[in-house]
């Protein structure tokens, strides 16, 4: 019989990160993201201490830089003082935005604190009442990318305790910069009970048994990055056998609306558009709503992407003003909506949209032109070799990793959706040019 224990595993908390709200003059909306990420990290430690867990770990990223700021390096030496009194220990290891050999803690932190060597391969002992009750087993990053295969030396004598490791990667046997390494070879380790790992910043279960997680990051940063995060909570008891649950704790929420107009055949003026966005709007307010009373760490903002698209009769407005009415809208929903609580903050408003074509139904049925260029979109979307063509011919502005911590601000990452997205207005541009005669 093996002494039961409760840990959390987080990631990805990158301290020190300050969110954009793309807005100056809203102060309280302003306030919320700045903060985000200490509040993340805030309602983690709070919810350590309610649940008495033993010990936290943190699978890389701590912080957002490698240049650690002092502010939130004193903010994690706080967080960590209040843990000690608690007695409740931290475990971490440094990924590729706060690797090891570059700096380290600018303050000397308490004794409940342990950073693994990035030199070598160490195994902690944790110790419950002088007895053994798990191993936590773990490697730090050296550099900014990390090609080496710690996890090869990763190895437990036995598994009469609960065997943890702690990993910083891809999951990527092809990603030379963070860790090569794939599921199937985790698998291979037979001593170890649990993988936490960290990097990709999507919550992902990977596997049972063993358990192999991905707690995700404790704050999104971007649209990119939709939904709750928060980190996983884990019980084991003294067979061995282990509980897991992911708590939400991100006090900000993104998400992206598409509204489609094309089925809105009444919708003629601004007024009413400005009333359909009001409807959408508001029924996302109140799923957040919804979702705050089952959440005991509240969101305290939704940042929502809307993007309005389709045939409308609205769109004579659309044509020549796009950036002027985008503009206007975003305002006026702000104005509404971010003095609410929780804040309802729109970060963009994308109009997209197209001028009706009366005879559209009979266009697809009987029109060759338009079933051809239909079906070269189609084309582009599903041939792999005409889609290849295509990022081809769009250049290097659209190149990217997979990896979102690996895209570049200044190109954009041409994914399926966007892929569709531009195809479907080159579409409507190409029928009105060639069909309709212009806009
Ligand atoms: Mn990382």
């Amino acid at each position: 019989m093996s002494k039961s224990i409760k840990f959390i595993h987080t990631a990805d908390v990158h301290l020190g990160k300050k969110l954009s709200c793309n807005s100056s003059k809203n102060s309280k909306v302003k306030d919320i993201f700045i903060n985000a990420t200490e509040q993340a990290f805030k309602n983690l430690v709070e919810l350590a201490v309610a649940e008495e867990i033993d010990f936290i770990l943190i699978a890389g990223d701590l912080y957002d830089r490698e240049a650690r700021s002092i502010k939130s390096s004193r903010f994690f030496l706080k967080q960590c003082q209040y843990l000690n009194e608690n007695e409740i220990k931290i475990y971490i290891i440094s990924g590729n935005h706060d690797p090891a050999g570059i700096e380290n803690e600018v303050f000397e932190l308490p004794e409940n604190v342990h950073y693994f060597s990035s030199e070598k391969v160490e195994t902690i002992k944790y110790k419950k009442d002088n007895k053994l009750a798990a191993r936590i087993i773990g490697q730090s990053y050296r550099q900014k990318f990390e090609n080496r295969t710690m996890y090869n030396y990763y190895t437990a004598p036995d598994k009469s305790v609960f065997n943890i490791a702690l990993l910083h990667t891809a999951l990527n046997k092809d990603n030379n910069r963070y860790v090569p390494v794939n599921k199937s070879e985790l698998l291979t380790k037979n001593e170890i009970h649990y993988w936490a790992l960290g990097h990709l910043h999507q919550y992902q279960k990977l596997s049972q048994d063993p358990s192999i997680n991905f707690p995700g990051a404790l704050q999104s940063h971007n649209i990119s990055e939709q939904g709750s995060k928060g980190a996983i909570l884990v019980e084991v008891d003294s067979n061995l056998k282990i509980k897991e649950n992911f708590v939400p704790l991100s006090p900000i929420i993104f998400k992206e609306i598409v509204v489609d107009l094309e089925r809105e055949n009444e919708l003629d003026n601004i007024t009413k558009l400005q009333q359909l966005i009001n409807e959408k709007l508001e029924k996302q307010f109140n799923n957040i709503k919804i979702n705050n009373k089952s959440r005991k760490y509240k969101i305290k903002a939704a940042v929502i992407r809307l993007n309005i698209v389709g045939r409308t009769p609205v769109h004579q407005y659309v044509a020549d003003n796009r950036e002027e009415l985008e503009e206007t809208l975003l305002e006026d929903m702000r104005i509404k909506f971010s003095r609410e609580s929780p804040s309802l903050w729109l970060h963009s408003l994308i109009l997209r949209t197209a001028k009706p074509l009366k005879n559209l139904e009979e266009l697809k049925k009987s029109s060759q032109l338009y079933q051809n260029i239909n079906q070269l979109i189609n084309d582009l979307l599903t041939d792999n070799e005409l889609n290849q063509e295509l990022l081809a011919e769009w250049g290097q502005i659209w190149q990217g990793d997979e990896n979102a911590e690996d895209r570049s601000n200044y190109r954009f990452y041409a994914d399926s959706k966007l892929q569709k997205n531009i195809l479907e207005e080159v579409e409507k541009i190409i029928i009105s040019e060639l069909i309709e005669g212009g806009d």
